[in-house]
């Protein structure tokens, strides 16, 4: 992990584990609920990508707005929707964090301010764009973190939404969640730049690249962009390196990528990278990281088993929210 010079304490950095080692728990009851045939539709975890969610969370106040695309469950819990309402969405009940409408791509909560859950590659950084500009109009202090995949740069709305975003400087924050493929695609293949932050220089938007496998420098950095922007209300484009352990969804082999880079990125795994640190700070040893992932665990479990139990939507209900009240 790279070496700060900020410390941190010991709950903190408890607190950061448990929320990595929830996420990556909660995905993976996901996944075996997805085979089990509890939920259909389409389904993308987020598991590699830990850290982007946890260490940008710490970086904003619950007033700022999020929104993403279709790999978003933990993302959803990260701005504040709780885990057996996500679930609960997966499962389409009534008590879910969309009342059973969205399912696994259209997480939402107006309260929590988490926009959505986007299934159209792209779709939500215009949408983005427009929460900026009614932030801006309204003269709030707020901002919003706009989640994408690599791929959604290569979409045309990224670039409209880009360039008005800049030209009317709004608070965005767009975040590249840069796992290299766009489904089974390497974006080499469909790329033209080597770098995405390159495709912030054409509107002179603000930029950088962060290592999205550690959740403290991906924390410290986005914190420090987060007071930029409020300061300036000038947009920032950031490319954020991360990886997917599994298939782009659940019946996706992975075929296309070999054992050896996965191997490279498995060491990178940010929930190792966070448990070496605190071995080194001599805060914690093996046994006692084994028990915060135990707890961990036990909370994903909770969260399914409360969904489990809840009621499916009443029939009426299908007219309902078909249009704003
Ligand atoms: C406009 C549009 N085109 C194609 C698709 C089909 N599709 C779904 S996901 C995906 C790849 C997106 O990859 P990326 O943006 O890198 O996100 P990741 O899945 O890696 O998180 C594609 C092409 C779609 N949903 N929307
Ligand atoms: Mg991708």
């Amino acid at each position: 992990m790279a070496a700060k010079a900020k410390t941190y304490d010991l709950e903190f950095l408890k607190k950061l584990y448990f929320e990595l080692c929830y996420y990556r728990r909660f995905e993976e009851r996901v996944l075996q609920a997805y085979t089990a045939q509890k939920f259909a539709g389409f389904c993308h975890v987020h598991i590699g990508q830990e850290a982007l969610c946890v260490g940008v969370q710490r970086a904003l106040k619950d007033t700022d707005y999020m929104i993403s695309a279709y790999r978003s469950h933990t993302q959803a819990i990260a701005k504040g929707i709780p885990g057996n309402e996500v679930f609960a969405e997966l499962f389409g009940r009534y008590t879910g964090c969309a009342k059973g409408n969205g399912g696994s791509m259209h997480m939402f909560s107006k309260d929590r301010r988490f926009l959505g859950g986007h299934g159209i590659v792209g779709g939500q950084v215009p949408l983005a764009a427009g929460v900026g500009f009614a932030i801006n109009y309204e003269k709030k202090d707020e901002i919003i973190v706009c989640y994408m995949g690599d791929a959604a740069t290569n979409q045309g709305q990224f670039h409209e939404a880009l360039n008005m975003a800049a030209t009317w400087s709004l608070p965005c924050l767009f975040i590249v969640e840069n796992n290299r493929y766009g489904m089974g695609t390497d974006i080499k293949r469909t790329t033209s730049v080597d770098h995405l932050w390159k495709r912030a220089l054409a509107y002179d938007m603000d930029h950088g690249e962060v290592d999205g496998m550690n959740v403290l420098t991906t924390m410290e950095t986005v914190t420090e962009i987060v007071a930029k922007i409020r300061k300036t209300k000038r947009p920032y484009f950031l490319d954020a390196i991360c990886y997917r352990y599994k298939g782009h969804s659940v019946s996706d082999p992975g075929l296309y990528r070999t054992k050896e880079e996965m191997a490279e990125w498995l060491g990178r795994d940010p929930i190792l990278q966070l448990g070496e640190y605190i071995k080194k700070q001599k805060l914690m040893n093996d046994a006692e990281l084994k028990a915060v992932d135990t707890e961990a665990k036990a909370k994903a479990r909770a969260d399914e088993e409360w969904a489990d139990e809840q009621p499916i939507p009443p029939e009426d209900a299908v007219w309902r929210y078909v249009y704003a009240d």
